[in-house]
């Protein structure tokens, strides 16, 4: 990004004049005003960073661009692909009863997949409880993300190997740990050059409303911390629509706290890894944070226990679908001549397979002993604890001849 499209607030110019917010004395725009200009932007607006049209054409951007082979293009096509496949099966299997909830991806692969490949394996991502793209490009196993689903653990992967966090129930809650955490690489001395380290965090639009969304931006803000703030505004937050969190466009709120935003089109890998790994790379240099609004759609129900016929218009699915973020680089693909019907044959073969494998192990999941909800709790178990474990393991025992109850089920 060039400089001249985002001047920090409060910066000193050249000519020694500080930049600052509008006069307080210009006139306020009518509440229908502000609520139609936010409306204005539902299609992205003129500041939507795109590099992939929805018909598949490639497009120039003066301040991101990206050169990819296409052994690359390949690549994050059979990503997207994979990574959709295996979130369908995750709905399927909930609704055979072998999953407590799902929580669907669908419409947000290519902002997962674009921001996931941009990280580097020293960097540390934060997610919330969507990102199964970003999870795939940790190199965490699919199968690994069925038992928070089954409500059996906790995510059985290591934060530390991965440089991937939990995920995070708690709306919001992950900006102020994505924060802490990028204010020790700083203190560390982990940031300041092409190769240094940084922290990507993940949350949705509705998280920006929260307190801890706002706190992790004011401390990574006057702190320089290296944290990209990627926000997927897929337009809901279950019900509740965009215009019910904001009244600018997300991306702008950056400039409140002093740091660059960026509207990217979450639908566009290609945009999606060009601004993710711009955004990163001010991190790794030590410039500070950057928030990222990943403009998307949810395609699907907020989770497997929403109904989302319930409160949004068809037609706006209609036209989303058209926006289709695996669509618009298969035919990108096939257009450049990038990859042939063997390249797509072999895709959808090998995510027949990924569904099978995922489906086995899920059927074959072991259930765990009731008691092992109190391992794992702390390195050194408490006195506490282990009193809590015998207590609750009597009381299980109780049940042994009931014949009434028929066990614990
Ligand atoms: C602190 C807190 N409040 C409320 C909830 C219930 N809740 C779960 S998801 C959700 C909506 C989040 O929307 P958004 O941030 O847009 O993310 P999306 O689900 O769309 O990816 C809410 C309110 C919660 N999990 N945590
Ligand atoms: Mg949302």
């Amino acid at each position: 990004m060039s400089p001249e499209r985002w001047t920090r607030p409060g910066a000193l110019t050249e000519t020694g004049e500080v930049t600052g917010p509008p006069a307080a004395t210009a006139a306020r725009p009518s509440r229908e005003q502000v609520i139609a200009g936010l409306r204005a932007t539902s299609e992205g607006g003129a500041d939507l960073v795109q590099l992939l049209t929805p018909e598949g054409e490639r497009v120039e951007h003066p301040d991101f661009d990206i050169e990819l082979s296409d052994e690359a293009l390949r690549g994050l096509y059979r990503d997207m692909v994979l990574v959709r496949r295996f979130d369908r099966e995750g709905n399927a299997l909930q609704r055979q009863g072998q999953l407590g909830i799902w929580v669907p991806l669908l419409g947000q692969e290519a902002a997962q997949i674009g921001a996931g490949r941009a990280l580097k394996p020293q960097d540390m991502a934060f997610p919330s409880y969507r990102e199964h793209g970003v999870a795939w490009c940790r190199g965490i196993d699919p199968t690994e993300l069925l038992g928070i689903f089954r409500g059996t653990d906790h995510g059985s992967w290591d934060p530390k190997e991965t440089g991937f966090h939990t995920y995070t129930i708690v709306i919001g809650n992950q900006c102020l740990n994505a924060t802490g955490y990028a204010m020790g690489q700083k203190f560390d001395g982990k940031v300041g050059d092409p190769d240094g380290e940084a922290t990507m965090v993940f949350f949705g639009d509705g998280a920006t409303s929260q307190g801890d969304v706002h706190e992790g931006m004011v401390w990574s803000a006057v702190y320089d911390a290296p944290v990209v703030f990627f926000c997927q505004n897929n337009q809901w937050a279950i019900s509740e629509p965009l215009e019910r969190q904001t009244r600018v466009p997300l991306y702008q709120r950056a400039a409140g706290y002093g740091f660059p935003g960026i509207r990217v089109d979450g639908n566009d890998v290609l945009a999606s890894l060009a601004v993710a790994k711009w955004a990163l790379d001010e991190c790794r240099q030590g410039n500070g944070p950057v928030l990222v609004e990943a403009f998307t759609y949810r395609m699907d129900a907020h989770t497997t226990s929403d109904d989302p016929t319930r409160y949004r218009l068809s037609d706006e699915m209609e036209a989303w679908k058209l926006k289709d973020p695996i669509e618009r680089l298969r035919v990108h693909l096939v257009r450049e001549e990038i990859a042939d019907q063997d390249f797509f044959d072999e895709v959808s073969a090998e995510s027949d397979e990924l569904a099978a494998r995922f489906r086995d192990f899920c059927f074959n999941m072991p259930t765990p002993p009731p008691e092992r909800i109190f391992s794992e709790v702390y390195a050194e178990e408490t006195p506490q604890l282990a009193q809590q474990r015998e207590e609750y393991l009597r009381y299980l025992a109780g049940f042994a001849d009931d014949a009434m109850a028929g066990g614990v089920r």
